[in-house]
């Protein structure tokens, strides 16, 4: 018997069904669908005037793309035009809160975006941002594309794995465990270690879209794979960049930054490290805070051809 249910056009628009993990449809959000069918949430900023080129940003692992609200305004008053969006299984993004399939998930979801922002704004640079875990997926998002990308901003990437956390007994004894357990928690960061802003410790430990929960080991093994992916990818990075260290970070230690700069093989290159700064250099103390807003705000109007400091009127 002849149903009409099967029909296509009957259906109705999946994308009504499908809701954020905080229970928000998507049709109300900006959003776009994954090569494996998960919906991601997206966020842009636009300049008022005709942007000057595309910047993409990364967030890092457990937090969302909305924390870079600051950061994109004052690009946008460079004229740049930033998109972003949550990674798999990240803020309002579908997906296992801190789950990954495979670490090139996050890569092959950034250039999807990229793009697809290409195709809306043909002939314009594309830039990159990306802060920890974001920035490894930066550093290997650009490897991906030589001579694709017009530069890249790391803010305390993800480029060796500490070494509280991986010690080689650990790494052994978290691939072992992924086999049996893969969804044990590893126990969660020690928010303290974040930065030495008391108030932006409270910001993260209070926000309902960061994941806090321990870390799986299925994601920490994940991590491990973006680390020695990166390890072997700086060698074949010509992409101009500016690194960001805080010489006190103990999620990402500075010995990742200095093989960085020492092993890439970008003509230009900028190096700024932050004496006793912790992890979140953006929201550290104000003095580094607005030294990392204003290194990255000169870097990308001197690559730009925007007017250092500009900002868009209110
Ligand atoms: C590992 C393992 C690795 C914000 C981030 C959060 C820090 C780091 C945090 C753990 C186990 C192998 C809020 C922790 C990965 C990168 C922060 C852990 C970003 N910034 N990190 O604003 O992305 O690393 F087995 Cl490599």
């Amino acid at each position: 018997m002849e149903t009409g249910l099967e029909d296509p056009s009957r259906m109705p628009e999946e994308s009504s069904l499908r809701r954020t993990p905080q229970n928000v449809p998507y049709q109300n959000l900006p959003h776009l669908i994954n090569a494996d069918g998960q919906y991601l949430f997206c966020r842009y900023w636009k300049p008022t005037a005709t942007p000057k080129a595309l910047i993409f940003v990364s967030h890092g692992a457990g937090e969302h793309c909305g924390r870079y609200d600051e950061l994109a305004r004052m690009l946008t008053g460079l004229d740049l035009l930033v998109f972003a969006h949550d990674h798999v299984g990240h803020g309002q993004s579908e997906g296992g809160r801190m789950v990954v399939s495979d670490f090139h998930v996050f890569i092959r979801d950034v250039l999807q975006h990229v793009d697809l922002m290409q195709k809306e704004h043909p002939g314009l640079p594309v830039f990159l941002l990306g802060h920890s875990m974001g920035g490894a997926i930066v550093i290997l998002t650009a490897a991906e594309r030589p001579g694709h990308f017009s530069g890249m901003v790391l803010i305390s990437p993800l480029v060796l794995a500490s070494p509280e956390s991986a010690t080689t007994f650990k790494i052994l004894a978290a691939k072992v465990l992924n086999l049996v357990l893969p969804n044990l928690s590893l126990g969660p960061i020690d928010s303290s270690v974040l930065s030495r802003n008391k108030a932006e410790v409270d910001v993260y430990n209070s926000d309902p879209l960061i994941c806090r929960a321990g870390l799986k080991v299925c994601f920490g093994i994940q991590l491990l794979n973006a680390v020695a992916r990166v390890e072997r990818a700086v060698p074949k990075v010509t992409v101009p960049f500016l690194l960001l260290q805080g010489s006190a970070d103990r999620l990402c230690d500075s010995k990742g930054a200095y093989l960085l700069m020492e092993s890439a093989k970008s003509q230009d290159k900028t190096l700024k490290i932050y004496d006793g700064a912790y992890h979140m250099l953006h929201r550290e103390l104000p003095e580094v805070t607005s030294s990392v807003f204003h290194e990255i705000n000169t870097w990308v109007s001197q690559r730009t051809g925007a007017v250092a400091g500009a900002r868009s009127p209110p």
